[in-house]
């Protein structure tokens, strides 16, 4: 009796209406909170490294690269500037005397407007009034319920002098905030890794045998145990191969791998960035290329007992790290990265990933450097899932199978923030997500 009611409410639930379903749909994916897995934004408690407003918006270096294409002024009298001048000139090249049609000029474009700022503004003067006179930390909550962010995770770096001294006095940072453990300075440089060791008082040899490696492994145990991080991550050249004879398998064998066994830590690979194709545009003038994936699936062969997260930085590796992820259960795909993260893209990597893996991967972080990027990194993203999603679930109705409001909230959580929980072990704390309620609209 009681299955068969439950059976005609499952009926009368099913959206078989297109417009219900998209409507639906896109509901569900714009009211649903997201965990975003991977950013450069910090917390408050980060003095001098938590960045928000106009200014810094404007000298993302995504929109630094863009202001070089449509100026001649050299790169050195640029860095010569001060940051104010510096975002003046971007504001007047890209958003004055060009229409701002990249993603990254789009973008601040959506954050002015999210704060009733006039996005046709001749300067920057109002913004920056606007900026200045908010309140840190309610300008912090307004910026995730916006952005319906429950918990960001930052990249940490102990290789980072500056960051380094403020770990000492970071105690109780805000619990949205999660940490995770970088390990670039690691594992890309090791000669520059033995001196920043070495003026830190840890004695390292050049050639990393059984001694250093006993320290290394130390080392990590105390930044775990300082950071308590969601996973330790590292980016990768396109030329990043496993195995390989170089000091970094070497170091990922004896260091990374047991210290991501020890602490039940997953280990989060971003392949495919080439730094400093142009120096003289500083974090602007990094480049990328196609990697090999078969070197990810070895390193998954190799560890089963290891959770791997996995982005790729070129369009050409996306098919193929899907069909990886498809027989190796310790590799989770996340995000359209950096390059990626333009919408016909996102929109063309998020279809894909829906057709290979169902809803067993997470389709985006916002790699956010600047506080405020989150209300546009997400507000675009939602609206180009919410369509995949949409075709994906009408391609099921037309195949026959109608799916309920319920189903859609189900899969939508379980991308937007179960997958990485379970993949981590992130709980669901009472406070994190309390704000967001799904009431139809
Ligand atoms: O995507 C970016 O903004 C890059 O500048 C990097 O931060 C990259 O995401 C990385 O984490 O190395
Ligand atoms: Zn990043």
């Amino acid at each position: 009796m009681t299955s068969l009611m439950e059976n005609r409410i499952e009926q009368a639930e099913l959206l078989t209406d297109r417009v219900e379903l998209r409507r639906q749909v896109e509901f569900t994916v714009s009211a649903t909170p997201v965990i975003d897995i991977h950013t450069h934004v910090f917390s408050p408690e980060f003095d001098g490294m938590f960045l928000h407003g106009i200014d810094e918006l404007l000298t993302y270096h995504y929109l630094i690269a863009e202001t070089f294409r449509s100026t001649d002024l050299l790169p050195e009298r640029f860095w010569g500037m001060t940051r104010t001048q510096r975002a003046d000139l971007v504001w007047r090249t890209l958003f004055v005397e060009n229409t701002p049609l990249s993603e990254a000029a789009c973008g601040v474009v959506s954050v002015l407007r999210a704060f009733g700022l006039d996005p046709r503004s001749p300067d920057l003067d109002d913004a920056r009034a606007f900026f200045r006179s908010q309140d840190l930390h309610q300008h912090l909550d307004r910026v995730l319920a916006i952005a319906g962010a429950s918990d960001l995770v930052m990249t940490n770096d102990p290789f980072n002098v500056r960051e380094v001294l403020l770990w000492s006095d970071v105690t109780n940072p805000d619990h949205r905030f999660h940490a995770s453990l970088r390990l670039d300075g690691l594992l890309n440089d090791w000669p520059q890794a033995v001196q920043t060791l070495g003026r830190r008082g840890l004695r390292v040899g050049t050639e990393p045998s059984g001694p250093t490696v006993s320290k290394l492994r130390r080392f990590l145990d105390e930044w775990v145990a300082r950071m308590k991080p969601l996973y330790m991550a590292v980016s990768l050249p396109p030329e990043f191969n496993f195995p390989d004879d170089d000091v970094r398998d070497l170091l990922i064998r004896e260091v990374v791998l047991p210290t991501a066994r020890d602490h039940a830590l997953a280990l989060a690979l971003m392949i495919g960035v080439r730094r400093g194709v142009n120096p003289a545009l500083r974090a602007a003038g990094d480049g990328m290329g196609r990697a090999d994936i078969g070197a990810l699936d070895r390193l998954c062969a190799e560890n089963p007992d290891v959770r791997f997260l996995a982005t790729v930085l070129s369009r050409e590796n996306q098919h193929q790290l899907c069909v990886s992820a498809r027989k190796f259960n310790n590799l989770m795909p996340f995000g359209c990265w950096w390059f990626l993260n333009n919408p016909s893209i996102v929109s063309e990597i998020t279809r894909e990933r829906l057709e290979l893996l169902g809803t067993s991967f997470i389709p985006q972080h916002s790699d956010a450097c600047v506080l405020e990027q989150l209300i546009y990194k997400w507000r675009h993203a939602r609206v180009i899932i919410a369509a995949s999603l949409y075709e994906t679930y009408d391609r099921l109705l037309q195949s026959g199978r109608a799916v309920t409001r319920r189903e859609i909230v189900r899969d939508v959580t379980r991308m937007f923030s179960g997958n990485f929980r379970a993949w981590v072990g992130l709980q669901q704390t009472p406070c994190g997500t309390a704000d967001h309620t799904l009431e139809s609209p």
